[in-house]
């Protein structure tokens, strides 16, 4: 709670009406669980009304037109860095990879609208995901995207709209959450800091992303983050429909090392890790092949930023799974992890790179720690705190959904 956000519990007039752990019990050993019992027959078959002038709808997705509306809400509207030089672009592509996921509903795309304009000016989302806590899974809802148009803030829609994800969860069975926001709320399970690492510098200092240090030169900036142009790693290459099941495989050893980690079925795995072949590519996922065996697994994705400004765009790619068979030894060798991890993710921003995209971000999560420096990452200033909704943990080491960067 000391973050620059942070404050009292009491200030929370919403959150502390809510099941998530307080403020001032952290450390404490409990013993993980819901923190609330509810049925389903006790929850309210309607929303909550909203005040006069706007009404609830669903948006559906699969419509360019509706998809549109989203996108340009969140064009305009969505998160900015403390400066305001950047908001999140999401591209009608990137919005369907994240919340048309296997398991998604039409009625988790829950938006309001102006009765009169027809406006949308508020949106939430939600999927279903598989969520471990040690050695407990349970399915919960992954909420993301929740926006308020600028000039309906501070009005107390967000509680409602998160009220509201709440309902039509809790009516589909479904009694815990996870999210994650820039923001300190009651109270994190999990918070990582943003790593940065260059790979077209001279647009990221020319959009004011990278400040030239003191005593340095543009040209050695370019120097210090130039790549080779192609991958070393023996045996890399994309991943395919046919990797599927040996990367679920392998991901489920891996992520059994943290604390708290998703789950994922064959079906989710090829909907995260594949990319689409008939639309902008979102997603680029590789794995290494060592004698017919898969070894090694790594991904990211890109989210553009609007550079305001000027109205350009950043490329951002954001590291998401890995997975790798050198973490997996028994008695664990983290000096033989540190290599391998350093070797894939060096190819990682190659790859990158060759995809045009400008800057690689990494979160200081999973067994990020071996490979940040020496990859010539810099720590950023946004942190990322994880949430759970109505479930109690005792503190979780390397937290992990990097999913939840989106
Ligand atoms: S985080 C990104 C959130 N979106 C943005 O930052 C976009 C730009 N900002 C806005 O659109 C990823 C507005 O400022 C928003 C707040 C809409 C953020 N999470 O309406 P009021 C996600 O999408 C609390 C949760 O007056 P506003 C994850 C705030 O603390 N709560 O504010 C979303 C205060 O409560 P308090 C947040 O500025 C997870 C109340 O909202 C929040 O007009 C959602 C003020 O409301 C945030 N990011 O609109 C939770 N930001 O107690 C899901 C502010 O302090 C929970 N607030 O009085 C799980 C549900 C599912 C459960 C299933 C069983």
């Amino acid at each position: 709670a000391s973050g620059k956000n942070a404050k009292d519990m009491g200030a929370y007039k919403f959150w502390q009406t809510q099941p998530v752990p307080k403020f001032g019990e952290e450390g404490a050993k409990v013993e993980d669980g819901p923190l609330k019992m509810q049925k389903v027959e006790d929850i309210d078959k309607e929303p909550q009304p909203l005040v006069a002038g706007f009404e609830w709808v669903t948006v559906d997705l699969m419509d360019d037109g509706e998809i549109k509306e989203v996108y340009e809400l969140l064009n305009g509207h969505y998160v900015e860095d403390d400066e305001a030089m950047f908001r999140f672009n999401y591209i009608p592509e990137v919005l369907r990879w994240a919340m048309m996921a296997p398991g998604w509903q039409r009625k988790y795309h829950i938006g309001v609208r102006a009765s009169q304009s027809r406006k949308l000016v508020a949106f939430i989302s939600a999927i279903p995901v598989q969520i471990r806590v040690r050695d407990k899974t349970f399915t919960s809802s992954e909420v993301n995207f929740l926006c308020v148009h600028k000039k309906l803030r501070g009005k107390r829609l967000a509680p409602v709209l998160i009220k509201e994800v709440t309902r039509i969860s809790n009516l589909d069975g479904v009694w815990q959450g996870l999210y994650t926001a820039g923001v300190v709320l009651p109270r994190p399970v999990s918070t990582s800091r943003y790593y940065h690492r260059a790979l077209n510098w001279k647009k990221l200092h020319a959009c004011g992303f990278s400040p030239l240090p003191a005593g340095s030169k543009p040209e050695y900036q370019v120097r210090k983050y130039a790549l080779p142009e192609t991958t070393a790693t023996k045996g890399l290459r994309e991943m395919q429909d046919k990797d599927v099941d040996a990367v679920v495989g392998l991901l489920k050893r891996y992520l059994g090392r943290y604390d708290m980690a998703p789950e994922f079925a064959a079906e989710e795995a090829r909907h995260w890790f594949l990319p689409k072949k008939d639309s902008k590519q979102v997603i680029w996922s590789y794995v290494v092949e060592d004698n017919g065996k898969i070894t090694d697994f790594f991904s990211f994705f890109c989210v553009e930023s609007s550079i305001i400004k000027n109205n350009d765009v950043l490329r951002v790619a954001y590291l998401f799974y890995y997975a790798s068979e050198a973490g997996l030894s028994e008695p664990f060798d983290k000096p033989a992890l540190k290599t391998r991890l350093n070797a894939l993710i060096n190819d990682a921003l190659i790859l990158a790179k060759r995809a045009k995209l400008d800057v690689f971000n990494a979160l200081s999560l999973m067994d990020n720690a071996l490979f940040l420096e020496q990859q010539k990452f810099g720590a950023g200033d946004g942190q990322l705190h994880y949430y759970l909704f109505n479930y109690r943990a005792s503190p979780i080491s390397g937290g992990v959904n990097a999913k939840n960067q989106l």
